[in-house]
């Protein structure tokens, strides 16, 4: 299939990380079916919910010269880890927070849209999302409240059935504390229509075994465009003028 693991702003990095395997002669027939597909997987949520724990679970135990790693020269560093899974080989960008203190909103976006629309653009679609939000936050935690609607605008509608809201870093110390608070997540008018969409509540217990759960649920899935890849590459927009861009409010 060919299809790269990252944008062409992604450049390979440090060799301790990456260490490529040679390039299967084309004669040669691969002896399982389809073994390279590709499946791309993006983990997003808010700072502090876990996406790089998550990607780190997955690829702990795998033998370093298994793992590719991947990242965008911006500030940002929207990485990318790819790793073989059976047959398949799963990709995962670790995709940072929309906002930063630091550069400020539109540096966050603008670079994670780049990185999208130019994925899009040579024919990469996302097989999922695994949306994450930290169980210990309150419903009316505003700064996820805010991510997640910024989320949905980047995302859209017809991208949904991919999404897994995935809530992480369950105790089970406070098992019924817990659940309740799934609970209030689900009835969350926020979350309650990205359910009614087509997006589905999950958990991460933090281990690997939980995570390929996950991960297998995405492999069934038909890769589709998210709106913002189809508003900046199919419709030509600048991303002020997107869904996304202008729920962030700078015109
Ligand atoms: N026990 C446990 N700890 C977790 C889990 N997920 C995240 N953590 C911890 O929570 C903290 C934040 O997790 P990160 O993976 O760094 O969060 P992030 O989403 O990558 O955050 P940013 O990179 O800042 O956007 C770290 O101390 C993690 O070790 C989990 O599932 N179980
Ligand atoms: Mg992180």
């Amino acid at each position: 299939m060919g299809m790269p693991a990252a944008p062409p702003m992604s450049h390979t990095i440090p060799s301790t990380y990456f260490l490529a395997k040679p390039p299967i002669p084309s004669t040669i027939v691969p002896p399982i079916d389809n073994p390279k597909k590709e499946i791309i997987i993006a983990v997003m949520g808010p700072a502090g919910a876990g996406k790089s724990y998550f990607i780190r679970e997955m690829i702990a135990g795998i033998s370093q010269s298994d793992i590719e790693l991947c990242e965008t020269s911006g500030w940002t560093k929207v990485r990318s880890f790819s790793f073989p899974y059976g047959p398949t080989k799963i990709t995962l960008f670790d995709t940072p927070d929309f906002r930063n203190a630091g550069t400020g909103d539109y540096e966050m976006l603008a670079e994670i849209s780049d990185w999208m629309s130019s994925a899009y653009r040579q024919g990469t679609l996302l097989s999922g999302i695994i949306y994450l939000h930290n169980i210990h936050w309150l419903h009316e935690n505003f700064w996820a409240t805010e991510h997640l609607m910024m989320f949905q605008k980047l995302c859209g509608p017809s991208a949904l059935q991919n999404v897994l809201l995935t809530t992480t870093q369950w105790s089970n110390a406070n098992l019924a504390a817990e659940e309740s608070r799934e609970n209030t997540l689900r009835t969350s008018s926020h979350w309650r229509e990205l359910i009614t969409g087509g997006a589905a509540v999950k958990r991460f217990m933090g281990t690997r075994e939980s995570g390929l759960e996950l991960i297998d649920q995405l492999i069934k899935k038909e890769p589709k465009p998210l709106l913002i890849q189809h508003q900046m590459v199919d419709e030509d927009m600048i991303l002020e003028e997107t869904d996304v861009g202008q729920c962030m409010g700078w015109t």
